[in-house]
């Protein structure tokens, strides 16, 4: 049942000092694989402050939203799946780290945020709001815990099919409170589903503390509702965090079913980048950015622990930066969708039925009919 791991924080992210805990060890991986977290977290970083840069010059269409100080916690789970075995996980909008790790691309990131024609959903869904099943990341549809009852049933497909699969899905502490997280994790637990459900403790849903929304202390306690085992670590410790998962991965790939895992960790930003954060006690932000952001606190831990020369890391920023600086470039240059792309993928071509099919015998006039509904409508010839 509930367990809190060693690495338990004792802490909640509100108003609680945010003293490091001690890194914890994870022996499985090498030292090549090390450096590939840093690198994905700093490109996550990299990548999200130049989408600011782009949202402030009006180049991004819609809202932006940051993963700042949280880096660590979508890339390290995401990196506890297998790709080889075509594990699939749902991200939400402050986990584009764990979208980096299965394989999306910084270029389809940015066309994105700048719905261009060439984006992967064509510019009619904004940001990170896209997904790739072979890659192993599924489109989210709603932020809060809708996606919950989404992967129970993806993870339930696997099982019935006999596939070594798992998935993981990822919730905040606001979608803890909603109803859909709670069939939705209900059901996977009663299935045995292979499914890893990562709870973001971030302190804040838009802008109410995770105090003001829940009365359970910790939220790892909820896995004994379901029945399931619950872990807690430190979100802004990626080793700590890939090894929480990993633990939860393997038990569900070995038929163990479903682990609840909370991670603590501090959204820094506010829900999106219009957000001014008002409501943020002052100096919580700054006490948080200066004592335990967590591509510092990996830093040093490489640096101390692995021998990592201080240039090795430079070296990986100055290869993110350049791969930024080239995708930038690229979807920048990219066009604007197409009116008719609205259209493609949406309605059959040819229609399975006629377009005025509801029409028929209703004695609409034919003009307001022609009107309305063009006969090439539903069909894309472009
Ligand atoms: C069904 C539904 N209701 C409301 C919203 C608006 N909304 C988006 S995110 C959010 C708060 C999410 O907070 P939390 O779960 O803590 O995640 P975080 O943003 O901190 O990562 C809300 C209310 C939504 N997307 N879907
Ligand atoms: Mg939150």
């Amino acid at each position: 049942m509930a367990q809190r791991a060693a690495t338990r924080p004792a802490i909640t992210p509100n108003g609680s000092p945010a003293a490091p805990l001690p890194v914890a060890a994870a022996p499985a991986l090498g030292r090549a694989e090390k450096l590939e977290l840093y690198y994905f977290m700093r490109l996550t970083r990299t990548l999200e402050e130049r989408l600011v840069s782009l949202y402030r010059q009006t180049k991004v269409v819609g809202g932006l939203f940051r993963s700042l100080g949280q880096e660590a916690d979508a890339v390290g789970s995401a990196y506890a799946l297998d790709r080889t075995q075509g594990d699939i996980l749902s991200p939400l909008i402050r986990n584009l780290g764990s979208m980096l790790v299965q394989g999306a691309t910084p270029l389809e990131i940015l066309r994105q945020y700048m719905a261009k024609g060439d984006s992967p959903t064509r510019g009619r869904e904004l940001n990170i709001h896209f997904g790739d099943v072979r890659r192993g990341f599924i489109g989210q549809i709603s932020h809060l815990g809708d996606m919950v009852p989404v992967m129970a049933g993806v993870t339930l497909s696997f099982k019935v099919r006999g596939e070594r699969r798992v998935g993981l899905v990822y919730v905040g502490d606001g979608a803890t409170s909603t109803g859909a997280f709670h069939e939705g994790i209900n059901f996977a637990a009663v299935q045995r589903c292979p499914l890893v459900v990562i709870v973001e403790n971030n302190g804040y849903a838009y802008s109410t503390p995770t105090s003001r929304q829940t009365a359970a202390r910790h939220l790892v306690d909820k896995a004994a509702g379901y029945g399931v085992p619950g872990e807690q670590a430190d979100g802004n410790d990626v080793l700590a965090t890939y090894d929480v998962t990993k633990r939860a991965v393997d038990r569900a790939r070995a038929g163990g079913g479903v682990t609840l895992i909370e991670l603590i960790t501090y959204r820094r930003k506010g829900h999106a980048e219009h957000d001014n954060q008002s409501y943020v006690p002052e100096g919580e932000i700054e006490r948080w950015s200066r004592e335990n952001d967590p591509i510092d606190r990996y830093a040093a831990v490489l640096r101390d622990r692995e021998g990592v020369e201080p240039q090795e890391l430079a070296a990986i920023d100055a290869r993110v930066q350049a791969e930024i600086d080239a995708a930038t470039d690229t979807a920048d240059a990219s066009p604007p969708p197409q009116a008719l792309d609205a259209l493609v993928g949406v309605y059959a071509d040819p229609p399975a039925v006629p377009p005025l099919w509801f029409r028929e015998g209703s004695g609409a006039p034919a003009a307001a009919a022609a009107a309305e509904r063009p006969a090439g409508w539903g069909t894309y010839d472009g």
